[in-house]
């Protein structure tokens, strides 16, 4: 179907076509905005990462673009950085829903607190600005995630939301395993199973903490990781059509032609 009805049906006019037929999504992870390795990528850009996250979602014309953990690679980061990255937010104007990960939980004194992000209608961050839905009521579209809010272990998919619009993605930033043992302290954390991805019911979710792009799970759910900036270099295009299966591609994130996987996967 042809993109191009949707504006009146932001207006608030009931077309053949409304925007809920056809949800576009841009999924990313791990995009570690700092001033120390990010920085080293992007000619000195902290915010690089995002940018190019920005860039793609914009040039697919997504509806919302899902930071599923790690967006900021911690929480002590320069006024600055935060400020220049409110800055971009703002430039793109793409609602961005953020689950905090274990880089950057929802602690008391997150960045997601500074004041140059007060006022920043764009951007949603679950255990934050919100709970644990995001509701985008003119897509028909609930996002839910449960926000890192220490940086001990949890379980991302310890309690499964009930579907309440036509559209419902899952956000988690964790460890997948098939068959999680929490019986042995000797594991990783924050892990994350295809009980637990099946039980979601939900039509995509997007994974975060891994570095590599790949679908996780074994039942009808599409549970992906969307792999990093710096080693899958891509983000996920969710396309949610009604009457058709999720479509799932990659899309190649444009970057600096001096880009290099400077000690890529040194995160998680
Ligand atoms: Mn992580």
């Amino acid at each position: 179907m042809p993109r191009s009805g949707r504006n009146s049906s932001v207006s608030g006019v009931a077309g053949p076509e409304t925007r809920a037929d056809s949800v576009v999504l841009v999924h990313s992870s791990d995009v570690h905005v700092d001033h120390h390795y990010t920085p080293k990528l992007f000619d000195g850009d902290g915010t690089g990462s995002l940018r190019a996250v920005l860039t793609a979602a914009r040039n697919v014309q997504a509806d919302a673009v899902l930071l599923a953990g790690d967006t900021f690679d911690c929480h002590r980061l320069p006024d600055p950085l935060l400020e220049t990255t409110a800055e971009v937010l703002r430039e793109f104007n793409i609602p961005v829903v953020i689950l905090p990960g274990n880089h950057d939980p929802a602690v008391d004194d997150a960045v997601f607190h500074h004041r140059a992000f007060d006022g920043l209608s764009c951007l949603s961050v679950l255990g934050v600005t919100h709970g644990e839905a995001v509701l985008f009521e003119d897509l028909d579209l609930e996002v839910w995630g449960r926000a890192h809010r220490d940086y001990s272990d949890m379980d991302p998919f310890a309690a499964i939301r009930a579907r309440s619009t036509q559209w419902q993605v899952a956000m988690g930033h964790g460890h997948y395993v098939p068959e999680p043992d929490r019986s042995t302290r000797l594991r990783p954390s924050w892990l994350i199973g295809d009980a637990e991805l099946n039980a979601t019911g939900a039509d995509y979710v997007a994974l975060g903490h891994w570095n590599r792009r790949v679908k996780v799970g074994s039942g009808p759910v599409e549970a992906w990781y969307s792999g990093s900036f710096d080693y899958a270099q891509s983000v996920n295009v969710v396309r949610l059509e009604r009457g058709i299966p999720v479509a799932v591609e990659p899309l190649a994130l444009e970057l600096p032609e001096n880009f290099s996987q400077f000690n890529a996967g040194q995160f998680a």
